[in-house]
């Protein structure tokens, strides 16, 4: 069923929606559906009586007809498995009804008060939705629709309101009582409760709205805006973590005065608080001056964490903290609109860290990210334009499509504009819709009017899906160059047709042989086929093209291996440098996976591919976080995606056979060069400037001396694990023993996990090194570990750390027994009735099937079966299924 064309809108006439769908098919809701609430809601006060099993909710709602939609006479509070212990309307009982979960209340007048009491188990809700007790603490999580399970309420982000909240609980039980905005009042019990009064000034959506309560502890130091405020920062957490917290705040300092100092934004609360707790399904959340964060994006120590996840801990700090602007003082005006928040505050955080760690590393990691996640999801069913115009359960488009594409077209638009325009243009977005719900046009037009750009034919990359492939090829024309590029964008479920889009590219043309390096310019290819002349800079031109990832497109051309080679040695943009060794590599194990290349061919690949990794292992100009990135091979998922064109399926069994048979390759012809680099590493001590990048090299260094020389590199390993002082070194070389068959692989297992047993996130580590390795027997280890007495799928934390890991091990969930098939959709069914958003961020990985080699496509697809004949499925998981089957 082609699901952007069901006749079925929740707002609309209920007979209707439900004639048109099986009791197990949810209905499907239209962009184009979109009408302004009937009413305003100008205040909230809520009540509550916290307790870990029963909370008792008492909300008034100060609602005022909308004059700018039509006339409602009644008016419909969202509710999700709530029921009404009491309605009143302006302090009499009302005549309210039931339609399905929500509940329908008549009003006769312009304005009126409307009070209503709910009942809530915290400790029942194991879908981490709305509030739920985690580890002896209450929480809250409302995006997308999680406030409709606390209280009845016009649960969509277009209706802003001014919330003040009084919490009620024991004292011994929440010491601590946080919640949005300001602490205005707070008082002791005798009977051994206490109360506290919170306001936030600021109108908000009631996705924005959190509440905590339990007995945390703070990291606190203030930070003084620009103008002279002093701003509160906390970070709370449970006592035992608190001294793994100051990567954290001061992350949050840094982001507080870069967003000051590069886009012009100033924080407006004296308060800054942010929770860590262990059971969330996502990485954190923005609510108003509360954010709740995973522990695993707060706690970070060198003891426990590596530099990746210090990494990771900065760069979600400061996507947060960057939402109140982009995302809470301008809000999204309904869930289609996800990537006005979600693309510009991953564009914001990506820059930020950029600054932060230097611009090529960070760009050609998240290039790296964009590849492994964004584009498979653009080719496979469930693809969808980064503003998508239908979905089922919104949860379901929380997507690297809306985030990472999203980033990159807003990327596209400050290319071209130029960074000062490009700023002019987001100053006057926040400027014009300060306070308000806006939409992805309102961006666009902003953008258009402060930056001076025209976007009219832009605004494609909002409705478009699919990833565009650009064909290159070029021809001398006296002293110029002509460079003709031709555009396809590939048909995507419900979008056939295609037009061509803006695709800017920044370009030069180097000469080989004159070794010369020519100028960079910006082409914007609008057309589906154009020819630009270029300046030559000597003779036998070799192109440098999309240099930076200008744009998110798929660059087709047959260059030279020689042109490669030496564009991996001398292009002056790093990303482009890098870029030419993945081109290298992809050709080399693409053509032996199919075996399309003769055994000359093939020499002559491995050859280049090895002469290129040895120049960066010589190259003295690059630092070693450059030459780390440069050591990488392209993943198996981005090799599947570059083998699936046209007719030509993926066979992940030869792409995993070619990788692994390279890595040995490179490993043993430089034995020398890489042990020699090791040793160098190893000898840089925790703290040096240079130590970062020298970690990055140690690790790459085993993984290819392990493929070649398993025996003699369980041993080095084994040497890194015991030296170690730090987690990035630890983990590297457990990961390296854990793909081996030795005893040292064993032994250094059971010695992680007695030191850290107390620690989850690192157990969390342990389970997917594991689920994660090139071990032979990795699946039989995943079903040990399964059973083990630290898993449990009530944590999504631990849930990934096993699951989606091994799910994103090609090795074994490839297998071709299916067996790794039939472990993850026993998965599916296994989470769905508990937490059935994480259930269904499984899906995509069975989903691939259809570019996949046949027979392990009918295993995969026979999966998704499976899962849809149980039946009683939830609307998450029901979705992304029945589109991965379509
Ligand atoms: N807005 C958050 C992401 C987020 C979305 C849904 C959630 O529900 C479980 C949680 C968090 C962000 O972009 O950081
Ligand atoms: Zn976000």
């Amino acid at each position: 069923m082609d699901i952007a064309t069901t006749p079925t809108n929740p707002e609309g006439n209920p007979e209707l929606a439900d004639a048109a769908r099986t009791p197990h098919e949810p209905p499907v809701i239209l962009r184009e559906d979109y009408r302004p609430f009937g009413w305003l809601v100008p205040e909230v006060r809520l009540d509550f009586d916290l307790g870990l099993t029963r909370t008792r909710v008492r909300a008034e709602l100060t609602v005022q007809r909308n004059a700018r939609a039509d006339h409602a006479d009644t008016i419909r509070l969202n509710g999700d498995g709530l029921k009404p212990l009491s309605v009143t309307v302006d302090g009499a009982a009302a005549d309210w009804r039931m339609d399905g979960d929500d509940l329908i209340v008549p009003l006769r007048e312009d304005a009126h008060l409307i009070a209503v009491e709910t009942e809530i188990d915290p400790t029942a809700n194991t879908q981490l939705m709305g509030l739920y007790a985690s580890g002896g603490m209450l929480c809250t999580q409302c995006e997308a629709e999680g406030f409709r399970r606390i209280t009845f309420f016009p649960d969509r982000p277009d209706v802003l309101s001014v919330y003040t909240v009084r919490m009620h609980g024991p004292k011994a039980v929440f010491p601590i009582l946080l919640c949005n905005g300001n602490r205005v009042a707070e008082g002791d019990n005798d009977d051994g409760t206490h109360w506290a009064e919170w306001n936030d000034p600021w109108p908000k959506p009631s996705y924005l709205f959190a509440l905590v309560a339990g007995d945390l502890v703070a990291n606190s130091k203030p930070f003084v805006t620009c103008s002279g405020r002093e701003v509160e920062c906390n970070i709370w957490v449970r006592k035992e973590d608190l001294a793994r917290t100051d990567h954290a705040l001061e992350s949050l300092h840094r982001s507080m005065q870069w967003d000051e100092e590069v886009f012009g934004r100033e924080y407006d609360l004296d308060l800054y608080n942010i929770v860590a707790v262990s059971d969330f399904n996502m990485g954190a959340m923005e609510n108003k001056g509360l954010n709740v964060f995973n522990t695993k994006y707060v706690l970070a120590d060198p003891d426990t964490a590596t530099d990746a996840d210090f990494d990771a801990v900065e760069g979600v700090i400061a996507h947060e903290y960057f939402h109140n602007w982009s995302g809470n003082r301008v809000t999204c005006r309904d869930w289609f609109q996800l990537s006005l928040k979600e693309g510009f505050t991953v564009l914001r955080d990506q820059l930020f860290s950029q600054d932060m760690r230097g611009e090529a590393v960070k760009r050609i990691e998240d290039v790296r990210i964009l590849r492994a996640a964004q584009f498979p999801e653009d080719a496979g069913p469930l693809a969808h334009p980064i503003r998508p115009d239908s979905y089922r359960e919104i949860s379901n488009f929380y997507t690297a499509t809306v985030y990472n594409k999203g980033a990159e077209v807003i990327r596209m638009m400050r290319s071209m504009a130029g960074v000062e325009r490009f700023r002019a243009g987001t100053d006057l977005y926040f400027d014009r819709h300060d306070g308000e719900a806006a939409t992805c046009e309102d961006f666009v037009r902003a953008i258009e009017d402060g930056a001076g750009l025209d976007l009219a034919q832009f605004r494609l990359w909002y409705s478009q899906a699919g990833t565009p492939r650009v064909s290159v090829s070029q021809k001398v024309e006296g002293d110029s160059l002509e460079l003709t590029l031709r555009q396809t964008v590939p048909a995507t479920p419900g979008q056939p047709d295609k037009q061509p889009m803006p695709i800017p590219l920044r370009v030069a043309v180097h000469s080989r042989a004159a070794a010369a390096l020519g100028a960079e310019q910006l082409v914007v290819l609008a057309e589906a086929e154009r020819t630009f002349t270029l300046p030559l800079s000597g003779p036998d031109p070799v192109v440098s093209i999309n240099r930076g990832f200008t744009a998110p497109v798929v660059i087709e051309r047959a260059l030279d291996r020689e042109d490669l080679v030496f564009l991996a040695a001398h292009d002056d943009d790093p990303f482009a440098r890098s870029e030419a060794l993945q081109e290298l590599a992809v050709g080399h194990l693409v053509g032996t996976a199919s075996g399309t290349l003769s055994a000359d061919q093939q020499a002559a690949g491995e050859a280049a591919i090895i002469g290129a990794f040895r120049s960066s292992l010589a190259d003295a100009a690059l630092d070693d976080a450059m030459r780390g990135e440069l050591m990488m091979l392209p993943s198996e998922t981005y090799l599947f995606e570059a083998m699936a064109t046209g007719e030509r399926k993926a066979d992940p069994g030869a792409i995993h056979a070619a990788r692994e048979g390279l890595k040995a390759a490179i490993g043993s012809a430089l034995a020398d060069e890489l042990g020699a680099l090791h040793a160098r590493a190893s000898a840089v001590p925790l703290d040096d400037p240079a130590g970062r990048g020298a970690r990055k090299v140690k690790t790459q260094a085993l993984v290819y001396l392990a493929a070649a020389d398993p025996g003699r590199t369980a041993k080095l390993a084994a040497q890194q694990y015991d030296a170690a002082d730090n987690m990035t070194d630890r983990q590297g070389a457990l990961m390296v023993l854990c793909g081996l068959d030795c005893p040292e692989r064993d032994e250094r297992l059971a010695a992680f996990h007695a030191r850290y047993k107390d620690n989850a996130l690192v157990v969390d580590k342990w389970f997917t090194l594991q689920a994660l390795s090139l071990h032979p027997d990795v699946i039989a280890q995943v079903r040990a570990l399964a059973e083990h007495p630290d898993f449990t799928m009530r944590n999504p934390n631990r849930v990934r750390s096993l699951y989606m890991a091994f799910a994103g091990n090609p090795q074994g969930f490839h297998d071709a027994s299916g067996e790794g098939y039939r472990m993850i959709a026993d998965v599916i069914l296994a989470l769905d009735p508990i937490n059935p958003q994480t259930a269904a961020r499984f899906v995509p990985s069975l989903g691939r099937w259809r570019r996949i080699e046949p027979a392990r496509a009918a295993l995969m697809k026979g999966e998704l079966e499976r899962i849809m004949a149980a039946g009683k499925l939830s609307r998450d998981t029901f979705e992304q299924v029945s589109r991965s089957l379509e």
